[in-house]
């Protein structure tokens, strides 16, 4: 209730005539504001900002307009609107905000709501599946998430999460809750023993992802919009902090934030900035951290001792912009793909800076890289979004081993510690529906399948013992295809609505080299 409220103090505090300046304005305030917010910063729907609605096409926001959308609270427009209106009402909701909005801590504490104290959570599970062999799969369709028991391999519940839900939910380090993030900001925490919500909280207006301190108390949640990053307390989703995005004048979107488990630390990537930050999250953070902040201090004058500042930022210079980030199990490396294209550059995070470049092709997804023991080394593997190439890069030394030629760009590589294979996706061309298995050790493709001829097939997760792999059939009518990862067989398939990732709790607390963390 009480963002509702929040909502309704912002509509009726908004002066009339600054949104009613023109026709297609007094449209949007009359049809559009009570949902999404008298400047568009979304409310019980969406926000209506350019940076929310990259991934539709000026044609499907027509169409949504008009038609409303399924399985939301969305409703048509076409008896109420000509076809001019809802151009102009298109072009409305895709032309920038004069000024990069705000969302404090403030709206912040106002959106947060916990609707369990944790201490009455039962202490354990009221389900009788393996705790640790949960899944938890996105379903895109309906904006639904389904806990999936991995043994039995079927569905032990399913709930309504935010719209627009995108990256790896992540887990508490024991387990018990996950955490979810959505496009719009919110990001909902859920109980795996009771399967019940416990808080959720809307920490930005356009979000990119979270992560979880690998102590269990902290959440930080990276932010397109505002350019900020955001600390929540892990037990009940409560804003801590908002740390504005900045360097002297400049302030920066920020791509994603990542935890660096053996450092106690953050790793965060900036879209706007040559820097890579490092936010230590407990006094137990690497001593190099402590020191490089000291030293940080120094130059900036700044003379607080680490223990009084808690999230202070260490900054890597750099000479490029580094998104979409991959770490060597250490965390004493970094892999970033270079905003140019065409290669990945290697930032030491102890000595904080690049040390290697690795010559790789089109646009490498590195955060869906994995790793495998190769030849006395290790060796990660990266599918690419441009390019159907899969490239292998030795570790010790930086340089590509193997470029893997596939059915086409894909988004996400899988693999276990059990199986021979990488399975990799290739969504994003023509073959999209097919899968293509790679062997691990002669670093070729082996097999490729087609879980359903024609439907784009492609998050792939294995469950914990590596036994079964789960495919992503990724349409309405979608399902989720089950194989036996050495036989190969489909053995199940469960019908899922565009369901998109699946995350298995045992393979991410543990940290498997075949998924991503
Ligand atoms: Fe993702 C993870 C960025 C488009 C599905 N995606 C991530 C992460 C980042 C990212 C930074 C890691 C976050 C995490 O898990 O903590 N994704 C981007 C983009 O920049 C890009 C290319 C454009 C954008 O619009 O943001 C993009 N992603 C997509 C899609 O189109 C996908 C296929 C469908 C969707 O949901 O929007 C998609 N991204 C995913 C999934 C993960 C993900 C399923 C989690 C992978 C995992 O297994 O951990």
């Amino acid at each position: 209730m009480r963002r509702y409220r929040l909502l309704l103090a912002a509509l009726l505090l908004w002066p009339m005539s600054a949104y009613a300046a023109t026709p297609v304005d007094g449209l949007y305030q009359q049809h559009c504001a009570s949902c999404h917010h008298a400047e568009r910063l979304g409310g019980s729907g969406p926000a209506l900002l350019p940076e929310n609605l990259t991934r539709l096409s000026p044609q499907k926001v027509e169409q949504v307009i008009r038609d409303g959308r399924a399985a939301t609270q969305m409703p048509g427009f076409a008896t109420q609107l000509t076809d001019e209106q809802i151009q102009q009402l298109t072009a409305l909701v895709r032309s920038p905000l004069p000024q990069i909005p705000t969302w404090d801590m403030a709206a912040m504490t106002e959106s947060h709501q916990l609707f369990i104290d944790r201490r009455q959570l039962p202490e354990q599970p009221v389900h009788h599946a393996d705790p640790l062999n949960l899944f938890i799969v996105i379903e895109q369709g309906d904006h639904h998430a389904t806990i999936l028991d991995g043994d039995r391999l079927e569905s032990i519940h399913r709930f309504a999460t935010p719209i627009a839900v995108h990256g790896g939910p992540k887990f508490s380090p024991d387990g018990r809750f996950v955490f979810i993030a959505s496009r719009n900001g919110w990001i909902m925490q859920f109980d795996l023993y009771s399967l019940q919500v416990v808080a959720q909280v809307r920490a930005g207006i356009n979000t990119r992802n979270l992560a979880i301190s690998d102590d269990g108390t902290t959440v930080m949640v990276a932010n397109y919009l505002p350019h900020t990053l955001v600390v929540l307390d892990a037990h009940d989703l409560r804003p801590r902090k908002v740390i504005p995005v900045t360097h002297q004048q400049h302030s920066s979107r920020v791509s994603a934030v990542y935890t660096a488990a053996p450092r106690h630390s953050f790793i965060v990537a900036l879209k706007d900035l040559q820097q890579v930050w490092e936010i230590p999250y407990s006094n137990q953070a690497k001593p190099v951290i402590t020191a490089l902040v000291h030293d940080y201090r120094a130059e900036s004058g700044e003379d607080l001792p680490i223990d009084k500042t808690p999230f202070p930022i260490r900054r890597i210079h750099l000479n490029n912009y580094l998104d979409d980030f991959f770490f060597d199990a250490s965390y004493t490396h970094l892999l970033g793909a270079s905003r140019d294209g065409g290669r990945g550059e290697v930032v030491h995070l102890d000595v904080g800076r690049p040390i290697a470049s690795v010559d790789l092709p089109g646009l490498p997804h590195l955060g869906s890289g994995i790793t495998w023991p190769w030849r006395g080394t290790t060796v990660m593997a990266t599918p690419n979004l441009k390019e159907p190439v899969v490239s292998i890069i030795d570790m010790k030394s930086w340089q590509v081993v193997q470029r893997i030629a596939t059915a086409g760009p894909g988004f996400f590589l899988r693999s276990h510690e059990q199986t021979p294979y990488a399975w990799v996706d290739a969504s994003l061309s023509s073959e999209k529906d097919k899968i293509q298995l790679i062997d691990k050790e002669t670093l070729t493709v082996a097999h490729t399948l087609q879980p359903i001829p024609g439907k784009p097939a492609s998050h792939v997760e294995f469950t914990r013992d590596g036994r079964f792999a789960l495919v992503s059939i990724q349409s309405a009518d979608g399902a989720l295809v089950i194989y036996d990862a050495h036989t190969l067989t489909e053995v199940k398939r469960l019908p899922m609505n565009m369901p998109s990732g699946k995350y298995n709790v045992a393979n991410k607390i543990n940290r498997s080299s075949g998924t991503s963390h």
